[in-house]
């Protein structure tokens, strides 16, 4: 059976940024408003005042020092609280498929692939802007790849997931060269009003091209040794909102239609999930954690990296063994794991083991031990 590699990736960054000063400001400032408007009310205990939120408190409890955004205007409008994305008619390219295109672009230059190199587009990601066409074969139109395209969603996990599915492809054969992009657009789900959850998350997007060793003409590619899922039901990382809800007669826009979290929760419950996940994955590879060079974990919470790392290894990581792209980043849902890859693999040398690992919203935990090629 050919052996399947990971022969190049694309990461694409939107042009603005909102550090976490600019967003504590503007949240801040949302806070008082709301407050002094409501003061009778909260007065006389009916509603409770908006806390005021923190720029060190983001930092030491996430990480996260900024964030990259699709389009900044309205995010920061205390009077709006959320991005100004003007609705495009059918005929345009949507906001998704065009983040698509611009990771896809550099993907296809690293890998060395041409459209017409490409059997199939998975696009993968926490949410897709509409049900259908999908995504992925917008794309597929617009780059001219012939064969199939397809959406699939699984939250933190659906990176990962997505690369599964290639994996699988590849070894089956219905597929020789597959591309999976993650057009992480979170910023719309974001809740800007909410103290707790304004800092998390973060847009980009990123793509990465598997295919078999035999075709592969890319400098730096790794061969996937094997691939692990996982899922275990929880209501501690929700998002409801969804076409029913016109048949619910709810508002789209309410604060528990928006994603919502218990934080410590989930921090709690995923560290040991995903530290015994990658243990019995390496283990079906008679590898250890100390055999592993390089640890691309999903990217939600910088203390729950060192913290699987820890338990891995029973040390802290040290430089850029498990790197930490949180800072600028932000938790951009399913792409984070695979943007540490892209920026922190090409010093690897050939026969170097690395995990990719993501981990979060379902729960749902996806792993690839890799090896770099020759
Ligand atoms: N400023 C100041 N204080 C704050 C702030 C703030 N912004 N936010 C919370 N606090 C307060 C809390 O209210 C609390 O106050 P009190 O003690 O009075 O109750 C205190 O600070 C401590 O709060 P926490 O215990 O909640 O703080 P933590 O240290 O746990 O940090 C985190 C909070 C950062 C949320 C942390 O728990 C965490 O990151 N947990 C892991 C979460 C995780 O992995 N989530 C997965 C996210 S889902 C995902 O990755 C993909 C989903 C799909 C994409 C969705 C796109 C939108």
């Amino acid at each position: 059976m050919s052996q399947v590699v990971i022969s190049g990736t694309g990461l694409w960054k939107p042009q603005y940024t909102i550090t976490n000063q600019e967003l504590v400001a503007s949240y801040n400032a949302y806070a008082n408003k709301h407050n002094e408007t409501h003061a009778a009310e909260i007065a006389s205990g009916t509603i409770t005042p908006k806390p005021q939120s923190s720029a060190e408190f983001i930092e030491k409890a996430s990480g996260i020092k900024s964030r990259y955004i699709y389009k900044k205007e309205g995010a920061l409008d205390i009077d709006r609280m959320m991005p100004v994305i003007p609705q495009r008619a059918d005929e345009e390219l949507s906001n998704q498929a065009e983040m698509a295109l611009h990771a896809a672009h550099k993907a296809m230059a690293a890998a060395n692939k041409t459209a017409a190199d490409i059997d199939a587009i998975i696009v993968a990601c926490a949410y897709t802007q509409r049900s259908y066409p999908a995504i992925a074969i917008e794309v597929q139109e617009a780059l001219g790849v012939k064969g199939f395209g397809f959406d699939m969603l699984v939250a933190c996990s659906a990176a990962t997931f997505g690369l599964h599915r290639a994996y699988e492809m590849i070894k089956a054969e219905t597929a020789s060269c597959v591309m999976v992009i993650n057009p992480e657009l979170t910023s719309p789900q974001v809740n800007y009003k909410d103290r707790d959850s304004h800092f998390i998350f973060g847009d980009v997007s990123i793509a990465t091209i598997l295919e078999t060793a035999q075709t592969c003409t890319s400098d730096h590619s790794y061969e996937i040794l094997s691939t692990k899922a996982q899922t275990v039901y929880s209501n501690n990382i929700r998002s409801n909102f969804g076409y029913v809800l016109n048949a619910n007669d709810a508002n789209p826009l309410s604060p528990d239609q928006l994603f919502f979290q218990k934080g410590r929760s989930v921090f709690k419950e995923v560290c040991p999930m995903a530290a015994e996940h990658i243990n019995t994955h390496l283990q079906q590879h008679q590898l250890s954690p100390p055999d592993i060079k390089r640890w691309w974990l999903h990217q939600a919470n910088i203390n729950m990296n060192n913290l699987i790392f820890k338990m891995l290894m029973n040390r802290p990581a040290e430089g850029i063994e498990a790197p930490i792209v949180l800072d600028e980043f932000a938790n951009t849902a399913s792409a984070g794991s695979l943007i540490a890859f892209n920026l922190y693999q090409e010093d690897l040398v050939s026969g170097d083991y690395g995990i990719i690992c993501s981990f979060g919203a379902g729960y749902s935990i996806g792993s690839l031990v890799v090896r770099k090629t020759d």
